[in-house]
């Protein structure tokens, strides 16, 4: 696998140097600074390009070219955002780049109620709540209509466990919730969020779907034109969430878009956090399936419990059985005969990470970590491998 760390841009704290010391040869970046729906233009592609350069790495891998609010409505300006979009492929691929990742998940990205949850040594990770996420839902936003979303044993929870916080964490709690996009630090208010979720009334999962697959149909062509690898990013956590459909959580949904706009141009980020937070999805039997249209890959590992909780575990623990996973990426990339550019997506806070104020999910030693445990995997499995061929 092709080495590399998500960097957020001149404004992140981890620098580039950091990565590069952690064994990148590439990092995964994005114009963050574009504002969504506009044209990424040549020349700001190539300055990003060059920093990166300067500091001895590459740049082929976007992380994301996001896709608009009225592309994913079908409203608004969304036929020039999709003209848009078409231009900043072009724009992208002639300047060297190869993959192009980004989601269809509706307002937000992902969704967290604890980006600072204690681990039992001491280090932090992430942590999704579902009793908390709950009470933010009901008690917090006061969303209309959110009761008939939950059972009543879910609401139970939920007032109970509101009925344990203080202030103080009810606060924390509700900025986690409103943290708005990664790479940003800014937060949507209450009533944006509210506005914004009641713009979605009468889109449902079907209607989403539809959605998606026009702007592929629109987009996959230019992006196989010009020798692009479309890499969408599953939802995170894989289920509707504030009433919002969510379409990319299960192998149907992936099979579904692949066949909506069949080329190669047309594939996924794999996400095995992100998929792997559902007990249904067979991640090791989904690499086989969809071998051929993976272009990016996000390891991480995720501990699920029976109540729908999950917190981001170490890369090699957790429900995810990481060895497997990667021994079959392993096989693919061999029967493709590529590398396949991967990321160790988040990791913990630890040792002098829990001193400085990083991205959450993006402190560089709790990624160095991770990076380091996988590169050690995949190659013990390649030379295992090895060994047995030639037995
Ligand atoms: C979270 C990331 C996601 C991902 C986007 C891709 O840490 O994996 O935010 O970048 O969903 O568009």
């Amino acid at each position: 696998m092709e080495q590399t760390m998500r960097w957020y841009g001149p404004n992140d704290p981890v620098s580039l140097w950091d990565i590069r010391q952690a064994g990148c040869t590439g990092v995964v970046t994005a114009l963050h600074h574009v504002p969504v729906g506009e044209v990424w233009t040549i020349e700001e592609i190539r300055k990003r390009k060059a920093q990166v350069e300067e500091a001895g790495m590459t740049w082929t891998v976007i992380e994301s070219l996001p896709v608009s609010e009225d592309i994913k409505k079908q409203t608004g300006s969304y036929r020039q955002h999709i003209e848009n979009y078409k231009q900043s492929l072009r724009n992208v691929a002639a300047c060297g780049l190869k993959v192009v990742t980004y989601n269809f998940m509706p307002i937000l990205d992902w969704m967290r109620t604890d980006v600072n949850y204690v681990m039992a040594d001491g280090s932090k990770a992430l942590y999704f709540e579902k009793a908390a996420f709950v009470a933010f839902d009901l008690f917090l936003l006061k969303r209309p209509g959110a009761d008939n979303d939950y059972t009543e044993e879910q609401i139970q929870k939920a007032k109970d466990r509101f009925a344990t916080m203080t202030a103080e964490e009810k606060e924390t709690l509700y900025r986690n919730a409103l943290l708005g996009l990664p790479g940003s630090e800014e937060r949507f208010t209450e009533e944006q969020i509210l506005t914004a979720l009641k713009t979605y009334e009468g889109i449902d999962a079907a209607k989403l779907k539809q959605h998606l697959f026009y702007f592929l149909q629109q987009v996959v062509p230019v992006a196989e034109e010009t020798g692009l690898q479309m890499a969408i990013h599953p939802d995170d956590p894989p289920y509707p969430i504030l009433g919002l459909p969510r379409i990319v959580s299960t192998e149907q949904d992936a099979a579904d878009l692949l066949a909506a706009a069949p080329s190669p141009a047309n594939g996924l980020c794999f996400c095995t956090g992100s998929y792997g937070a559902r007990e249904d999805n067979d991640l090791v039997g989904m690499v086989r399936r969809f071998g051929d249209h993976i272009y990016f890959l996000h390891l991480r590992n995720t501990k699920r419990d029976g109540d729908g909780n999950f917190y981001e575990a170490d890369h090699l623990a957790g429900d995810t059985d990481m060895y497997a996973v990667v021994k079959e990426i392993v096989q693919v990339m061999q029967r493709r005969a590529v590398s396949i550019p991967m990321r160790p997506d988040h990791g913990h806070q630890m040792l002098d990470d829990l001193k400085k104020k990083t991205y959450p999910g993006y402190s560089a030693i709790g990624r160095l970590r991770g990076l380091a445990e996988l590169r050690g995997l995949e190659l013990g499995i390649r030379r295992g491998l090895e060994e047995t061929s030639t037995e």
